[in-house]
Formats: structure tokens, C-alpha cells, sequence
């Protein structure tokens, strides 16, 4: 196709061209790849059934696989008006008023965000949330938003599930065009574990406004109001609602730490809705938050700002729904909640109870409960899909009170340690967590921070360090990458600064930021980069893709090498993705509308050939196709 292009192209036709032509000629890279589809995605479920999918290697199988139950309640041709043909009458100032306005309490539904990533290590495909977003739309258009976006989703999508990430907020938006889509975005680290440009965050947020994105949910990592602020103008530049969100810390009853107290809250509350957030986020990552705590907290902040609340928690501790009720009782006008099948745990606490505790009261938030269960039905089945990745923890612990880990690294940091060995020694992680904590300053632990904790905790009970190590100006250490970036400043500036004395020990005599890292990271130049991606891909690259690219150029490359390869396989149902197909096994793919593919899985030959090579057969609509698969078993 690549010569096609450059034997058609007008200037080298007309032999005006130099050696640099091809350089200089992106249009040159824009073909469309004429290897049909179906082949691909053939050679994908090929490669699955000889060599299995990496994904899953070494993770429990599920057994008993079978389609979802859909809702019978949900009459999918009527549809009604919700909070997103709200936000589009009144504008994001308006809708922000229209919020404190109302008496029911606002519902968000974190199930195909926060959810997954906090219980399933964000494994969710696309596929399993396109199936259900209609009975959303139809069934629920009472809740406030869904959370869908953001946070993890956007690497693992990538990453580990070989899908776009900007499909799947578009596809989720076409579904669901009656309630607000939500993120999490996370300031100046936007989508990522470390600081970008500012150009690069405002790129970023201009094209999830574009892509269908209503909510940003901005925090930053150390409460850093400054580097939030970049990431609130982006948004407040678009047309969407911007929510400025304190990370909540510590206990404001713990009188031995003073930094994070009520006035600590108040204060930046203040601050953020000086800077032009319409909607105030309290989130509580670890859940920490007591139910006491959360009445005093949520009024103090009630009186002191003018933008509604929306407060987010994790069910960690086992108690956090009294907390919620706490934070409802106490008049925050939002909640975030997990759909019952993908609460609890350290996930957020359950969607349907919280509803059912208001029926018949003034803060009844609306929502239909059979529709509810119908939904929560569905995730339940889909969950079995995940089997591999659910961590093996059954109730909720007071543990998290003394090492306070986000709920969305609590389960991935059990892995981590479980990885290395460190199966049974996990209550001396999670006191290290704690101790790292203490020796960085009390710091606010949420990603990135709390993988800079995550990492540094592991490292010492990996090498058997104490903490008096670690402080031993004459003990040597090699310190993690990401502790040294957190102590360079390159994360931000934590609250009250950093301990001087680490800080000298880590860096060894370097230099640290005390200014915002995205002030000195030199800004992206978005054309020449695209034309750097189209050259390494030699196919055309969107906008969108290049913040993609942007924010993890490798595992982008990786994503679209793959995606050349194998096609979309997002289309694929998840426990074939995952685990293949059994023999003899019928699914129909919808490429695109009238464009369906039925696959059927024959066999698979004993055996490779001289070269290695096994031969998968199928029927592609009725027609017989082979695929060949070199066996790496
Ligand atoms: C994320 O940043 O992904 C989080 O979930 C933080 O709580
Ligand atoms: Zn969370």
C-alpha cells in the first residue's frame, strides 16, 4: 500500500521530489490496511486456542462460561431525559445550581470504573460494558453519572486488554446519550504515574471533552492545589462540569496529626471553588473516612462553599455505607456508589442498598430498584468472566485504618507481593506501608503517591530494611526510581514539604523542584509527533491517538502493533478473548453495523508442522478457513 501511495502521489508522478521526500510526505503513511479484518481477528482466536492468551497465564480458569442474562424489566425503546440533557440546557454553571437545587441525594455509578479496577485489577473490556449501557440509558436515567472512564482504564485498556480507549468512551456515549459520563483525571499526571507538559494535559482533556466526557473528577496525588489548577482551566475550557477533588487524609479527630485537620479541609475547599471548580469531590481513596468524621466534615464544608459535593469512598473497612449515610444525612448532594454485584470489598459500598435505605424519604435519589437488581444480575454473571483476576480477600479489614492504601492499590499491591514472594508476609507490607508513610511526612497516598509508598514499603521488606535504615545518613541505599522522582519534586510538593533530611539522603547532593514540573517540562509538539507515530505505525493517526501516545508511547506502539495484527478484538466476547473457544463453539461479531462475521472453532491440528506451525480451522460463515499458528507451548 506504501508504494501504491508513493507511485500515485502527484509529486512524485510529476518528478518534483527530493531524497527527503519520503520524510516530508505523511500522506504518503495514509493507507487504508486492505487485509480483511476477519482473518485477523481468525489469526487472533487462533493464536489463543495453540498458545493461550498471556493475560490470563497462570490465573484461575473459570469454568461454566455461558452469555449473560439480559434485563426483562428495561423496555429498551423508550427513553427518557436525564442529568446529560441537563447539563446540555443549563451549561456546566447552571447544571451546578440545578445539583445543590435538588432534594433527592445524586447517585454515580462506579461500577465500569473505580469498581473493576478497586476488585478485578481493571481488567474490564469494553465489550461487557457496551452490552449493558442501554439498559443504563433506559432503565436508569435517574443516576447522576456513570463512572467509565479514567483513572487505570486508560493504560490497562491498552495495556493488557488491546483496546482503545477512546472507542470505548465514544461507543459508551452513543449507548448511553441520556446520563453523564464521568472520569477520573488526575491533574498534571493526567491519565499517568508522573507530571506532563501542561500543553499535554490541556490536549488531553480538550479530546476526552470531544469524545463524549461530561465530568472530570481533577485531584491531585499531594493535594496540590497548584497543579490542579492546570488541569481545572482545561476543563473549565470546555463546556463540561469541572469537579476539584480533595483527597481525604489522616483523621481530622487524630489530634497527633495536625496537617490534616477540619480547617486543612475547609481551606482548600475554599480554594478550589475560588478557582472555578462547579462541583466539589470529597474523595476518600482509602476509606478512611469514620461516619462521625464525615457529618462534621461534610457540614463544615457545606458552609463554606457554594458548589454542590459529591462524596466517593471504598468499602475497605467494611463500614463505609454508614459513612455514606453519614455524608447523605449530613445534605452532600452526590454519591458515588458500585452496582451490589461489583460493591464491597475495596470496591465502593453497595448502589441498591443505599437507594433502598431512602425509599419513601426526602432523599429518595429516584432510582428504579428492579431495574437495579436486573443490572446488578448482569455484572454478577460478567464478573465469573474475571475470575483470574479477583484478589483473594473475603471481608473487610480495620487494617486499612493504620496503613490507609487506596482501594484501587490495596488488591494490586497484594499482587505485587504475592509475586515476590511475599505471600504470607503481607501484614509486614501493610505496616511498612504505613511506616514509609510516616518517614515521607504523612503524605496524601493516591496514585501516583501511593505507589511511590507501595514501592518503597516493598522494597524494605524485600531487603529487610527498618525504618532506621532507611533514615541512617551513614547506611547506604538504593532507593526506587519513583521515590527518587517524588523526592526531585517531580510528582508535585506534598503538604507541609518533605522531610529535609531523606530528602538530602535520596537525592545525594541533587537538586530537587520546588516550582510546578510542568512549567519546565518543554511543551509537545503535537504535529511533529503525530508524523513520529504515523512513520512507526505507516497508517494514519488520530487526534486522539496521539494523546494516547503522548501519555505511554510504548505501550501505544505495543497496542497498535498488536491492533495490526490481530485487528479489533474488542469486539471478541470476553471468555473468548481470554480463554479461547471449545470446539465446535458458534459467535457472531458485530464489526459494524450490517457487517456481522460468524465464527465457528473447528479444531486445531495435533502438533506443528516442519516449521513449528499448527493449523486452526474454522467456518467463517458457513465457509472454510484455516489460520497457521506457530506453537510456543
Ligand atoms: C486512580 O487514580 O486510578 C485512582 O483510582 C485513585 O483513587
Ligand atoms: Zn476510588
Amino acid at each position: 500500500a506504501f508504494l501504491e501511495n508513493l507511485i500515485n502521489h502527484p509529486k512524485f508522478r510529476a518528478g518534483e521530489y527530493t531524497t527527503r521526500f519520503i520524510d516530508e510526505t505523511p500522506d504518503l503513511f495514509k493507507f487504508v490496511r486492505r487485509r480483511d479484518r476477519a482473518t485477523r481477528l481468525l489469526r487472533f482466536i487462533g493464536e489463543v486456542a495453540v498458545n493461550g492468551n498471556p493475560e490470563v497465564e497462570g490465573r484461575v480458569v473459570p469454568t461454566n462460561l455461558h452469555d449473560p442474562v439480559m434485563p426483562k424489566s428495561i423496555d429498551l425503546d423508550e427513553i427518557r431525559p436525564g442529568t446529560k440533557q441537563k447539563l446540555d440546557q443549563l451549561g456546566p454553571e447552571g447544571f451546578s445550581r440545578w445539583m445543590k437545587d435538588q432534594d433527592r441525594v445524586l447517585i454515580t455509578d462506579t461500577t465500569m470504573r473505580d469498581a473493576h479496577q478497586s476488585l478485578l485489577a481493571t481488567r474490564m473490556r469494553t465489550y461487557d460494558m457496551l452490552a449493558i449501557a442501554p439498559y443504563y440509558a433506559h432503565g436508569l436515567p435517574e443516576l447522576f453519572s456513570l463512572e467509565c472512564w479514567g483513572g487505570a482504564t486508560f493504560d490497562v485498556a491498552m495495556r493488557f486488554l488491546n483496546e482503545d480507549p477512546w472507542d470505548r468512551l465514544v461507543k459508551l456515549r452513543e449507548r448511553v446519550p441520556n446520563i453523564l459520563t464521568q472520569m477520573l483525571l488526575r491533574a498534571s499526571n493526567a491519565v499517568g504515574y508522573t507530571n506532563y507538559p501542561d500543553n499535554a494535559v490541556d490536549y488531553f482533556v480538550k479530546q476526552a471533552a470531544d469524545h463524549g466526557m461530561d465530568v472530570f473528577r481533577v485531584f491531585d496525588s499531594l493535594n496540590w492545589v497548584e497543579n490542579m489548577k492546570v488541569a481545572m482551566e482545561s476543563v473549565l475550557k470546555t463546556d463540561k462540569l469541572c469537579e476539584a477533588t480533595i483527597c481525604y487524609t489522616g483523621d481530622i479527630y487524630d489530634k497527633s496529626r495536625p496537617k490534616y485537620n477540619l480547617d486543612y479541609y475547609v481551606s482548600m475547599a475554599r480554594e478550589l471553588e475560588k478557582s472555578g471548580a462547579h462541583i466539589l469531590g470529597l474523595k476518600d481513596m482509602a476509606g478512611v473516612l469514620r461516619p462521625a468524621a464525615a457529618t462534621e466534615l461534610v457540614k463544615a464544608l457545606k458552609d463554606t462553599v457554594n458548589i454542590p459535593i459529591h462524596f466517593h469512598t471504598h468499602d475497605t473497612s467494611g463500614i463505609s455505607a454508614a459513612t455514606v449515610i453519614a455524608a447523605i444525612d449530613a445534605g452532600v448532594d452526590a454519591v458515588d456508589a458500585a452496582m451490589d454485584s461489583m460493591s464491597g470489598l475495596t470496591s465502593q459500598p453497595n448502589l441498591g442498598s443505599i437507594a433502598n435505605n431512602y425509599i419513601g424519604q426526602p432523599r429518595d435519589p429516584g432510582l428504579n430498584t428492579e431495574a437495579l437488581k436486573e443490572v446488578s444480575t448482569y455484572w454478577e454473571q460478567i464478573r465469573r468472566y474475571y475470575a483470574g483476576f479477583e484478589s483473594d480477600i473475603r471481608s473487610g479489614t480495620s487494617d486499612v485504618y493504620v496503613h490507609e492504601m487506596p482501594g484501587g492499590q490495596y488488591t494490586n499491591l497484594r499482587q505485587q507481593a504475592r509475586a515476590l514472594g511475599l505471600d504470607d508476609r503481607w501484614p509486614e507490607v501493610s505496616k511498612a506501608y504505613a511506616a514509609v508513610n510516616k518517614m515521607f511526612g504523612d503524605v496524601v497516598k493516591v496514585t501516583p503517591s501511593s505507589k511511590v509508598v507501595g514501592d518503597m514499603a516493598l522494597m524494605m521488606v524485600t531487603s529487610g530494611l527498618s525504618e532506621e535504615d532507611v533514615l541512617d545518613p551513614k547506611k547506604d541505599i538504593t532507593f526506587p526510581d519513583s521515590v527518587i522522582s517524588f523526592f526531585r519534586g517531580e510528582i508535585g510538593q506534598p503538604v507541609g514539604g518533605f522531610p529535609p533530611a531523606l530528602q538530602r539522603k535520596v537525592l545525594k547532593g541533587g537538586e530537587a523542584l520546588s516550582d510546578r514540573p510542568g512549567k519546565s517540562l518543554p511543551p509537545i509538539d503535537f504535529e511533529a509527533t503525530r508524523k513520529e507515530i504515523e512513520k512507526k505505525t505507516h497508517r494514519n493517526i488520530s487526534d486522539a491517538e496521539v494523546a494516547s501516545y503522548v501519555m505511554y508511547p510504548k505501550v501505544f506502539l505495543d497496542y497498535a502493533e498488536h491492533r495490526s495484527h490481530n485487528a479489533d478484538v474488542s469486539v471478541l466476547p470476553t471468555p473468548v478473548f481470554f480463554y479461547g473457544m471449545n470446539q465446535n463453539d458458534e459467535i457472531s461479531v458485530d464489526l459494524e453495523k450490517g457487517k456481522t462475521l460468524v465464527i465457528r472453532y473447528l479444531t486445531t491440528s495435533e502438533g506443528g508442522d516442519d516449521e513449528g506451525q499448527r493449523t486452526v480451522f474454522f467456518e467463517l460463515n458457513g465457509q472454510p478457513r484455516t489460520v497457521k499458528v506457530a506453537d510456543k507451548t
